[in-house]
């Protein structure tokens, strides 16, 4: 499934930038190796992999480790521990609500299974947290569309313009042709940063002067796009959520300038929450939800959090899938999202033994 996002394409021209994304590599609809590649294959995968695993090992230590260690022998399967594993997630922000039906399911199957072993709960939170999230592997697939157009949303801070520096890098490594367009003209330093990431990627930024109508810059992007036959434009925008009633109406007008441009656009509303702002995004997320429906959701800052746990609550509490989760700062520390993959390195006790040398961190 990781597969998708790069499946228009898959060799290889003109890489400008640094390392190969290699999360097109493993095969995700196991979360495991597949025995029939290759040893080069083999590594890469391995070390996506075991990338994914170091970007959420605050998150693991948090949240699975924190729950294992009330998992002992001579515990017995009691309401006390059930109450216990509950704060444990919600300290993780799993969330209230997520964390009350997660813990009602995983009382149903120990009632169901008449499990008394402590030892055995592991296995089923692993699973009932999967099947929250299962439904949620919907990778973004740009074939469907030409130009595919990605409006991406969020508060300012939570990490737009780097996504959309990943994504562009991610789409054109796979040969597509790709447009950004400026369309935070509050400030020169956004069209500034958001250059950067461009040049980095090597795609290119339609951008208008420092203060001009977003809208307007968004409708030169597009029909920039349909006329050069770009493959995608992802759009970047403003997130001063103080603003928040121009925000919303700003953001609802680009919409429909998008829409106005190509019937059916924007084909993405990619919504990016920071990963350590807890329930809060949670909130934020149903505010820009009313501007413009949102498709999907881009979770940042993964690494840099022991609270990963929203990522279960945001497809519990919002509806839209998570697509994308962010594990770093580099070109290519942007993931898809796939459930059994995030379920498999919060989980997974120890390396495989052929990974462990090649943790490329
Ligand atoms: N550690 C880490 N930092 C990130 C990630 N994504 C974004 N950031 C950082 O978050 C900060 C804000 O990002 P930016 O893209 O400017 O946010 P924007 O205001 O929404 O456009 C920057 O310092 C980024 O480097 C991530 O996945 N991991
Ligand atoms: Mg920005």
């Amino acid at each position: 499934m990781l597969g998708n996002l790069f499946k228009k394409k898959d060799k290889v021209k003109d890489q400008e930038s640094s390392a190969p994304p290699e999360a097109m590599d493993l095969d995700a609809t196991e979360g495991k190796l597949d025995p029939s590649i290759n040893g080069a294959e083999k590594e890469k995968r391995t070390g996506w992999f075991n990338r994914l695993k170091s970007g959420l090992s605050k998150t693991q230590e948090n949240l699975v480790g924190h729950i294992r260690s009330l998992l002992r022998a001579d515990r017995k399967i009691d309401e006390e521990l059930m109450e216990e594993i509950e704060e444990i997630l919600i300290q993780a922000d799993v969330g209230v609500n997520t964390t009350m039906m997660l813990m009602d399911n995983v009382r149903d199957i120990v009632q169901s299974k008449g499990l008394s072993d402590s030892f055995d709960l592991e296995g089923v939170i692993q699973q009932e947290i999967l099947n929250i999230l299962d439904e949620t592997d919907q990778p973004l697939d740009i074939s469907d569309h030409q130009p595919y157009t990605i409006l991406v949303l969020g508060v300012n801070g939570s990490g737009k313009t780097t996504t959309i520096g990943k994504l562009a890098h991610r789409f054109r490594y796979e040969e597509n042709h790709v447009l950004v367009a400026a369309a935070d003209t509050f400030r020169a330093a956004a069209s500034d940063q958001l250059q950067i990431w461009c040049d980095r990627a090597g795609v290119e930024l339609i951008k208008g002067s420092e203060g001009s109508d977003p809208a307007s810059v968004v409708f030169d992007a597009i029909e920039a796009g349909k006329s050069r036959g770009a493959d995608v434009v992802i759009v970047d925008t403003a997130g001063r959520l103080h603003t928040k009633k121009p925000l919303m109406d700003e953001l609802a007008k680009i919409g429909r300038i998008m829409e106005r441009a190509i019937p059916g656009a924007p084909h993405e509303v990619l919504l990016v929450i920071d990963g350590t702002t807890g329930q809060n995004a949670i909130i934020q997320a149903k505010i820009f939800h009313e501007a413009v429906p949102i498709t999907g959701v881009a979770v940042t800052k993964l690494d840099g959090t022991a609270k990963g746990g929203i990522v279960i609550a945001v497809k519990h509490e919002i509806g839209a899938p998570v697509k994308l989760i962010g594990i770093g700062e580099q070109l290519d520390d942007l993931r898809d999202f796939v459930a059994k993959d995030f379920t498999d390195a919060l989980f997974q006790q120890e390396s495989h033994p052929e990974e462990n040398s090649m943790v490329d961190e």
